[in-house]
């Protein structure tokens, strides 16, 4: 796409230059087309035994981060191939065998040889590390430290790597393993259209966990796809069958709808510019939409690189904004008084999005996601100013709505201070004045100290007890808490328990006040029942924690402690149990112990020897059933039920895989053919186009009052995989391999005619007695029941109930107890969620946003 001398726009696409086979995409660079990069234009660097020394220094760590570092490095090669104007199409698979492939329709690696190397252009590419970075193939290139390491990275850190170019009207194969090559370039056929393939696996010996996680590369392309628009992104996982598919013709537009969803919005229309200058190859691109909360979200990029840490644009921005906001509202009097709106007054409630793409951009800090270039602030300081200007000056609607709720926020602002003012003589907010409920610890230095927050008094006088008193503070928490969401600061500082959080951990709230270096303990541990209002003030205080601490979240400080569900004494030994699940894999591995299960050949028949199963073998099975149970309530919890997929199984035995509803009625199919068909013949396609019959069961056709016939316009049904069912299709063959058939599940005792004893298909021999079984569904519950024996559990309905020794031994005992570390995945998205989920009802989503948001994660610390 070309960048004409000066050209700005306001909420329209830019004009088209088009290359041949792609689509026009932002900020792409029409020099690109018409400069030939061909090997030559690849710098070149020294070898990858460097890279498998110390990937950290490459990649940043060896985890999760790192690894799926790998694939962002890949998938950022395609989008420079995009960003120059030529691939319109990314695709990322994650293969079963655990490697991962990125597709994309640029113009492909060169495979001409590289003059100074003497090596074809792909293999410079991908094995040599590159001093400045990328190749050259994009005006915009992202500075080392963060993506733009090299491709050559992934070459070095997989067991292998393959890559396939299509260019010249050829495909060309080549493949490596661990950094060194293992097949030359070699042409492998005819091809027509252009693009590039990698697939790598990456390597155990550098990576403990290999496993990629769909969320992770799902929420990347999300952002990708939002920033490029019109790109194609999909992601394809063969591991389970998962798909995302994202494109967005109206790019960062959509974003900060996407932001703004489940909010009410104070203006309805998107305020949106951009600018692009042809001298300098610098473009900024801005969406902004205010909703009527009380948060600011700007979400800033440089390069498609999200600058957490901010940098020159975004102060650039605010500044702007500050300034353009409050000089239209006094050329309008729009403000009475003295008093005019400041900065955080007018991004109160703002969702923003701000994208700059600069030829050479500069990161500092800690994560080196802080831009440094000075001319990028100069550039989108005069831009904002310029553009945001006009667009308040053409929707005077929009800019009016943006100033009133504006000086709502100074006048909150005045009785916040106010509040703050009112506490902090209370002294609540003094610092050196701590809440007297505050049981404190010893150590004076924040890294060694920790601080729980315990619901209830009585367990947070057991916590007291039982706690370090050097190294670990209690405060225990009454009642419950505030939802933040929905409040302003004057009504949070008013909230005894939260005013007491925030004096006990000393960093302040919000933006202004909050400072991270004042925080008096380096881990922040939640503690709360294990009940439903327990997780409910869990959620309170995670989001009052992301909302007004975010850093203290971001930088891992927010833990989440695991107290135990059960205490079990069997045979005078006693231990804990932490959750339903561990406690069933205990009463099962009890059970099974000197336990033997007899199936025999046919209920009453007893022609052949009875099965008999015990030891490991039973043990094996027992775990094979629980999985087979929990999928069973899992496929039941999506609206099947059981008894119809036993109903629904096939000749083979084989439970359907696929269910549409078609008139009301939830329908199940083997294939997703099958499913198609049924749906088409309920469905059939509409004679006349745009006009459908209606649906089996639809209400009929009604007379308007004009006396036209109104057809209700019915739209087929999507089928729906049913992975639940795919995976109990596996687990019942396993178990069908040791005897034990799911259709035997709700089997009922059967009386032999002329016998005087009920046989049933199962029996368990414990004990020297047996016990009959009717169904495969009994198996597991008489299993339970013989663990049970002996052994004396207590249940824990709160932290109240242990006491202190107790408390200690298992929730507060650094070396015996499990923290789980509060995680941000995906700031965006946690963002989003926060706001749809706590922003209305909140108790029935809690679930979906403690598993999505904010990662808790096993930690032992
Ligand atoms: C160097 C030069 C050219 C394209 C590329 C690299 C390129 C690299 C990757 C990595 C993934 N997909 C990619 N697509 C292209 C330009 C070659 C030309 O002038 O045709």
């Amino acid at each position: 796409m070309s960048r004409k001398a000066g050209k700005t726009e306001v909420s329209k696409d830019a004009a088209k230059d088009l290359p041949p086979q792609a689509e026009p995409l932002p900020a792409a660079d029409a020099a690109a087309a018409a400069e030939e990069y061909r090997a030559d234009s690849i710098k070149v660097m020294k070898g990858l035994d460097a890279v498998r020394k110390r990937p950290d220094m490459y990649i940043g760590d060896r985890h999760q981060r790192g690894l799926h570092h790998l694939v962002n490095e890949v998938i950022d090669n395609a989008i420079d191939e995009a960003m120059a104007g030529f691939c319109t199409d990314i695709v990322v698979t994650i293969h079963a065998d655990g490697s991962v492939s990125v597709a994309d329709n640029g113009r492909g690696i060169p495979v001409d040889m590289h003059k100074e190397e003497k090596k074809p252009g792909v293999e410079v590419a991908l094995a040599m590390l590159h001093a400045g970075g990328k190749f050259d193939h994009s005006t915009y290139k992202v500075s080392g430290g963060l993506h733009g390491v090299g491709v050559s990275c992934v070459t070095a850190l997989a067991e292998w790597l393959e890559v396939e170019v299509r260019r010249d009207g050829a495909v060309w194969r080549m493949a490596f393993a661990r950094g060194k090559k293992t097949r030359d370039l070699k042409r492998a056929g005819a091809a027509k259209k252009t693009g590039t393939t990698i697939t790598f696996k990456p390597d155990r010996e550098i990576f403990a966990d290999p496993t990629f996680r769909f969320e992770i590369l799902e929420a990347r392309l999300r952002e990708l796809a939002y920033l490029n628009d019109g790109l194609h992104m999909r992601l394809v996982d063969e591991r389970d069958g998962r798909e995302a598919e994202f494109k967005f013709k109206e790019g960062i537009r959509a974003f900060v709808r996407h932001l703004n969803e489940g909010k009410d919005r104070v203006h309805s229309d998107v305020v949106y510019f951009r600018r692009d200058d042809p001298k300098t190859h610098i473009a900024a691109e801005v969406a902004i939409q205010y909703n009527d909360g009380y948060n600011e979200n700007i979400l800033c990029f440089a390069n498609n690189i999200n600058t957490i840490e901010g940098g020159t644009h975004l102060s650039a921005f605010k500044a702007a904004v500050t300034r353009t906001l409050n000089f239209y509202a006094r050329k309008q009097e729009l403000l009475k008084g003295e008093s005019v709106p400041s900065g955080d007054d007018l991004r109160e409630g703002m969702t923003a999005v701000l994208s700059v793409r600069v030829p050479d951009p500069q990161f500092e800090g800690q994560t080196k996601t802080k831009l440094s270039n000075s001319e990028v602030g100069t550039f989108v300081e005069t831009v904002t100013n310029e553009m945001l200007g006009q667009y308040l000056e053409e929707t005077p609607g929009t800019a009016k709505r943006i100033i009133m709720k504006a000086v709502q926020a100074m006048t909150a602002r005045e009785a916040a201070r106010k509040a703050r003012d009112l506490v902090r003589r209370k002294g609540a907010l003094a610092s050196g004045n701590l809440p007297g409920k505050l049981a404190d610890c010893a150590e004076r230095d924040p890294a060694l100290t920790e601080i729980f927050l315990v619901e209830g008094d009585s367990a947070g006088g057991s916590a007291k007890q039982g706690r370090d008193r050097r190294t670990q503070a209690i405060l225990p928490l009454r009642g419950k808490l505030l939802n933040v969401e929905k409040a302003r600061i004057d009504k949070m500082l008013a909230h005894e328990e939260i005013a007491t959080i925030i004096s006990a951990l000393g960093t302040g709230i919000g933006t202004d006040d909050f400072d991270i270096g004042r925080a008096r303990y380096h881990k922040v541990v939640i503690m709360t029942d294990a009940d439903v209002d327990g997780s409910h003030i869990r959620t309170l205080l995670l989001t009052f924690f992301y909302r007004q601490m975010k850093e203290l979240v971001e930088k891992g400080y927010v833990y989440v402690a695991q107290p135990p569900l059960y205490r079990v004494r069997r045979k005078s030994r006693e231990y804990y149990v932490v959750s339903d699940r561990e406690m069933k894999l205990t009463l099962l591995s009890q059970g099974v112990d000197g336990a033997v299960l007899r199936i025999n050949p046919e209920a009453g028949g007893r022609r052949k020897a009875a099965d008999e199963i015990s030891g490991a073998k039973l043990e094996e099975l027992a775990i094979l059933l629980t999985e087979a149970e929990e999928l069973i309530r899992a496929v039941e919890r999506g609206g099947i039920a059981w008894a119809d997929l036993l109903a629904g199984r096939s000749k083979a035995g084989d439970f359907p895989t696929w269910a549409a509803r078609i008139g009301g009625t939830l329908r199940t199919f083997h294939s997703e053919a099958e499913a198609a068909r049924a749906i088409e013949a309920a469905f059939p396609r509409p004679k006349k186009a745009g006009k459908r019959a209606p649906a089996p069961g639809a209400p009929a056709a009604q007379k308007s009052d004009a006396g036209a016939e109104e057809v209700p316009e019915a739209e087929p049904p999507e089928p729906e995989e049913l992975f639940g069912a795919k995976e109990l299709n596996k687990v019942a063959r396993k178990l069908e391999a040791r005897g034990l058939l799911l259709a035997d599940w709700h089997l009922e005792a059967r009386q032999e005619v002329g016998q005087e004893k009920a046989y049933t298909k199962f029996a368990i021999v414990a004990d020297g007695e047996t016990l009959a079984v009717p169904g495969a569904a009994q198996v597991l519950p008489a299993i339970r029941r013989l663990g049970q024996k002996g052994m004396e559990i207590q249940r824990f309905k709160g932290l109240g109930e242990m006491n202190a020794e107790q408390l200690w031994e298992t929730t507060l005992d650094p070396s015996r107890r499990t923290l789980k570390k509060v995680l941000i995945e995906d700031a965006a998205e946690a963002e989003h969620i926060f706001s749809v989920l706590m922003g209305n009802a909140v108790e029935p989503r809690r679930e979906f946003l403690e598993r999505h948001a904010l990662e808790v994660r096993n930690l032992d610390v």
